[in-house]
């Protein structure tokens, strides 16, 4: 009788996580949040076939290189810029993501950050909280308007859509720029134009930044891109941090060359950069964006489906219906642990 597979939970999640997965594995399931360093990390891969982990954990040649049993690492993001993906096809390890489950959630999240950049929200709160209100000025914590005002995306897939369709309750034109251009009907359902990047910069009185981090977009709004845009205009980072240059916004900030920004995520997490902690037009957050219970529950289903569907299990049975790397499937790993479903 072939010995029931193990997969390893990195963090804390939900009960049915548990509860999918035991009828096929030996659950191990981190009971807190931990960083592991990298050496713990590989010692905890190498001792499972299956892995769910956070953002926190980087993956990479070293990580892998005693995970003999190891066949997924199904990352709980859809962002997999932890994840050395040419490093997993090759030990023939397969990886996953949660695209499209978190889609609404975190466009949400970025108009609540377009929103509370424009009209001060943090600042103001923070004032409130210090027992500095003692009367109400007229002419006090005036903000941007933001209706009809010109929105400008980086990054057009599914999230960047979901935050132009919004724009149309503001009755904001929207301008994007993408790798590649959008279809027509994408473009006319989200009444989006696409520009060049430069134009981008130029024109966008809100900048939302929805892209991946690759090499190619790291820095991708550093000083040069900063000069560029309106210093008016307020800049929205959603997507990873390193996209933006911290130390370069920070200063276009403080000099009033932007007018403020809203960031859930930097170079660098946990640690903030001390210039943006000391600015009050930086309204900031702890990655958030995706956070919802619907949508962290969500996120979470989708890395148990890809890893039973991996193991032969479930409504995808062989086909990880997230699956980041089909190629890891044709390096000669052992073949599926294809089991017999349990009876109930
Ligand atoms: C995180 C995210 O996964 O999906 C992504 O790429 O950045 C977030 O949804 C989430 O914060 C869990 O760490």
């Amino acid at each position: 009788m072939t010995q029931q597979p193990s997969v390893w939970i990195s963090r804390p999640t939900f009960p049915e996580v548990t509860v999918r997965l035991e009828p096929y594995f030996r659950v191990l399931a981190e009971p807190r949040e931990a960083k592991f360093t990298p050496a713990e990390l590989a010692a905890k891969l190498a001792d499972c076939d299956a892995a769910i982990v956070g953002l926190k954990e980087r993956v990479g040649v070293a990580e892998v290189a005693g995970a003999r049993r190891l066949r997924i690492v199904a990352n709980l993001g859809v962002g997999y810029d932890n994840l050395d993906l040419a490093a997993l096809t090759a030990a023939g390890i397969a990886a996953s993501n949660t695209a499209d489950v978190l889609n609404e959630s975190v466009a949400d999240y970025a108009w609540a950050l377009l929103l509370g950049a424009a009209r001060r929200v943090g600042a103001a709160e923070r004032w409130l909280r210090a027992g500095q209100w003692r009367a109400t000025e007229f002419k006090g914590w005036l903000g941007a308007e933001v209706r009809g005002r010109t929105l400008g995306i980086l990054g057009m897939g599914r999230i960047g859509q979901a935050i132009a369709r919004r724009a149309q309750g503001f009755g904001m034109p929207v301008l994007y720029h993408n790798r590649s251009r959008l279809p027509e009907t994408t473009e006319r359902e989200c009444r989006a134009r696409f520009v060049d990047k430069g134009m981008l910069m130029r024109e966008s009185d809100f900048l939302v930044l929805v892209l991946p981090l690759t090499s190619q977009t790291r820095h991708a709004i550093g000083a040069a891109e900063l000069a560029q845009m309106k210093p008016t205009a307020v800049l929205v980072n959603v997507a990873r941090g390193g996209i933006v240059d911290d130390a370069a916004l920070a200063a276009a900030l403080r000099e009033g060359r932007l007018a403020a920004a809203g960031l859930d995520v930097f170079e660098g997490e946990p640690n903030v950069h001390q210039d943006l902690l000391a600015l009050d037009n930086a309204l900031l957050s702890p990655h958030i964006a995706s956070a919802t219970t619907e949508t962290r529950r969500a996120m979470t289903a989708v890395a148990v489906d890809n890893v039973l569907a991996l193991f032969g299990h479930g409504a995808h049975a062989g086909h990880p219906p997230n699956l980041l790397n089909p190629e890891a499937l044709a390096v000669g790993r052992a073949p599926f642990l294809t089991r017999e479903e349990p009876t109930r």
